[in-house]
């Protein structure tokens, strides 16, 4: 019903921006907002924002969903949302315009809007590489309008480069679960050979890291539930399947199946229980990463088996620029793969109803032209 509504009003806009005079950008377009957290997903018309000097418009074409989008459209999480908001941090799309200042981008370049929108550049963070921990960090689909719409901006500095001939659809979940398990595995500090758990495996961010992994020379084992996700984790190269919610006893399966524990756990479910499970099953001087964040979530480490066995955990968010490019390089080579199913942007309120509800299987993409 809501595909058949007219298409956006082709109006055109010219900008006091340098790039403009060649290019025709509606002055309204179509996108997902909502006013209160919980409150109506309204898929309507909405101005086309205009860049700042420092950034650049992107015609989104396709965006993958999170389960961080849900979070904040519910605002779970102990970080407020701006207000209206449109969501989305997996933005695929072509440069349309430039801000006075952008050196790095052109129009008809693919760039990607990603959860780190923007950051100051120049504390002590975003010097050393770590600009998502930047005090100042701007968040695509947070605290900056995000990717269910149809034209959107970033700053040109952190917007991810695409490059020509990539499959939009496809690259879009790499923006933000791609870099984020990639990253989460470097954290790990695995050796080839090693075995990572990835709990949570058959979800947007799991299905991309069992690829990840298995292209890092690890050998995987995936945890999830349900048969049909145990097929999809198999087919991309995960070596075990457990499934929390027939195994008997998750803990002894996994430390039999890898025999000791696996030297690395990737925890992506949004589940505190599981969190706490991965300190238990995971190899003596092995690493627990911390990536999925359930709301209000403590995770529970026994001290004399933290101790004993030696093991570490850390906190891993999204990564940085060059975590960006690498992550992107493994996709346009061939490495990974986006297990995705793609609908109309206006279908994004059904997306979030089976996410709730542990439906999905990999990720959904939305087409912003429906
Ligand atoms: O930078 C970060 N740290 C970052 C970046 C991006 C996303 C963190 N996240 C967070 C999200 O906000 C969310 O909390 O990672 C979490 C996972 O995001 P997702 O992959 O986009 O969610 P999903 O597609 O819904 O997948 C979750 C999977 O967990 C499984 C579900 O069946 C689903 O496949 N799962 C659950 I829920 N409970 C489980 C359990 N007890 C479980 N798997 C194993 N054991
Ligand atoms: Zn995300």
């Amino acid at each position: 019903m809501l595909r058949n509504l007219t298409r956006t009003k082709q109006s055109v806009l010219r900008l006091s921006t340098r790039s403009l005079a060649t290019t025709s950008i509606p002055t309204t377009q179509k996108a997902i907002i909502f006013d209160k957290n919980n409150g109506p997903l309204e898929y309507k018309d909405i101005p086309v924002p205009k860049p700042k000097p420092n950034e650049i418009l992107i015609n989104v074409k396709y965006s993958g969903v999170c389960h961080t989008d849900l979070h904040a459209w519910k605002g779970d999480w102990p970080l407020p949302t701006k207000l209206p908001l449109v969501g989305g941090h997996e933005g695929a799309g072509v440069v349309v315009a430039l801000g006075d200042e952008v050196k790095n981008f052109k129009i008809g370049d693919l760039a990607g809007i990603k959860w780190l929108n923007g950051s100051c550049q120049s504390c002590e963070y975003c010097v050393n590489g770590f600009e998502s921990n930047c005090a100042q960090a701007d968040l695509s689909g947070y605290t900056h309008d995000g990717s269910f719409q149809q034209y959107a901006t970033a700053d040109a500095v952190q917007a991810a480069k695409i490059p020509q001939g990539t499959d939009l659809a496809g690259v879009s979940p790499i923006l933000c679960a791609g870099i984020t398990v990639y990253k989460a595995l470097k954290t790990a500090h695995l050796k080839a050979g090693d075995i990572v758990a990835i709990s949570g495996a058959g979800g947007g961010l799991g299905s991309l890291a069992v690829q990840y992994a298995k292209a890092m020379g690890y050998r995987v084992l995936a945890i999830d539930g349900g048969k049909e996700k145990g097929e999809l984790v198999k087919s991309l190269g995960a070596e075990f399947y457990v499934d929390y919610q027939s195994s008997p006893d998750l803990i002894e399966e996994i430390q039999s199946k890898t025999k000791g524990g696996p030297h690395g756990v990737i925890n992506v479910s949004v589940s505190d229980k599981a969190i706490s499970q991965s300190t238990k099953f995971v190899r003596s001087t092995g690493s627990v990463v911390l990536v999925g964040l359930p709301p209000n979530a403590v995770v529970h480490s026994d001290v004399f088996n933290h101790v004993i066995k030696s093991i570490s955990i850390k906190g891993s968010y999204v990564g940085n620029r060059a975590d960006t490019r690498e992550a992107i390089e493994f996709f346009t080579r061939g490495l990974v793969k986006s297990p995705i199913k793609v609908v109309g942007l206006s279908e994004l309120p059904g997306v979030y109803e089976l996410m709730e509800q542990g439906k999905i299987l990999g990720r959904y993409v939305v087409d912003t032209s429906k």
